[in-house]
């Protein structure tokens, strides 16, 4: 299967995907927050809090995987963005580590398909065409060496956003 077969961009709200494990956009304290976070713990259930808790927290750039309870996804997969702090700040590594994270995680769970939101472009104000990038680079890198997972979907929240991530797909070179 060629790289492109195994990348979607779609525009969906996370927590109705039927796949293997979604990704959460989570603070470092893995506290309830809002946007992604708040969906998600909606759909899954208390539950999910009670895990996150005993769990504790987490740092930027590092993953935790939990179950995913009622949602319709076997596993979330929780990662911390930085805070954007502006384009000096040299972040940009830290918010590729965020997918590459989630990505080994998955690998060692043996995790068929995964769904990531746009991570730190909401309340962690990350500008949307940046993110992306590092986002998508970040997922190709591990698909190069990895089969697992087998596909990647884009879950975009914005229509503006899903074109930004097909068109990443479309310019791809095997
Ligand atoms: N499905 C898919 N994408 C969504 C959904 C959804 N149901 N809801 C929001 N988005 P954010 P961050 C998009 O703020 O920037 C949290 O409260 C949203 O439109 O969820 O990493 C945590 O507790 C945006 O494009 O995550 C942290 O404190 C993207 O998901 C902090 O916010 C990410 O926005 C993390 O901030």
């Amino acid at each position: 299967m060629g790289l492109k077969d195994r990348l979607d961009a779609i525009e969906a709200d996370i927590t109705t995907l039927n796949v293997d494990a979604i990704v959460n956009a989570a603070n470092s304290a893995l506290l309830p927050g809002g946007g992604v976070d708040g969906a998600i713990r909606r759909r899954a259930g208390a539950e999910l809090n009670e895990e996150l808790k005993g769990i504790g927290g987490c740092a930027e750039g590092t993953a935790v995987i939990t179950s995913g309870y009622r949602l319709p996804s076997a596993y979330v997969i929780h990662t911390v963005a930085p805070i954007w702090a502006g384009k000096q700040a040299g972040q940009n590594a830290v918010l590729a580590r965020c997918y590459e994270s989630a990505l080994k995680l998955a690998e060692a769970n043996n995790i068929r398909s995964i769904a990531f939101p746009t991570i730190g472009t909401g309340a962690y104000r990350w500008p949307a065409d940046t993110a992306a990038k590092i986002a998508f680079d970040a997922v190709v890198a591990h698909l190069r060496m990895s089969e697992i997972p087998a596909a990647v979907t884009f879950c975009c929240f914005s229509r503006v956003d899903r074109e930004r991530y097909a068109d990443l797909i479309a310019a791809l070179r095997e």
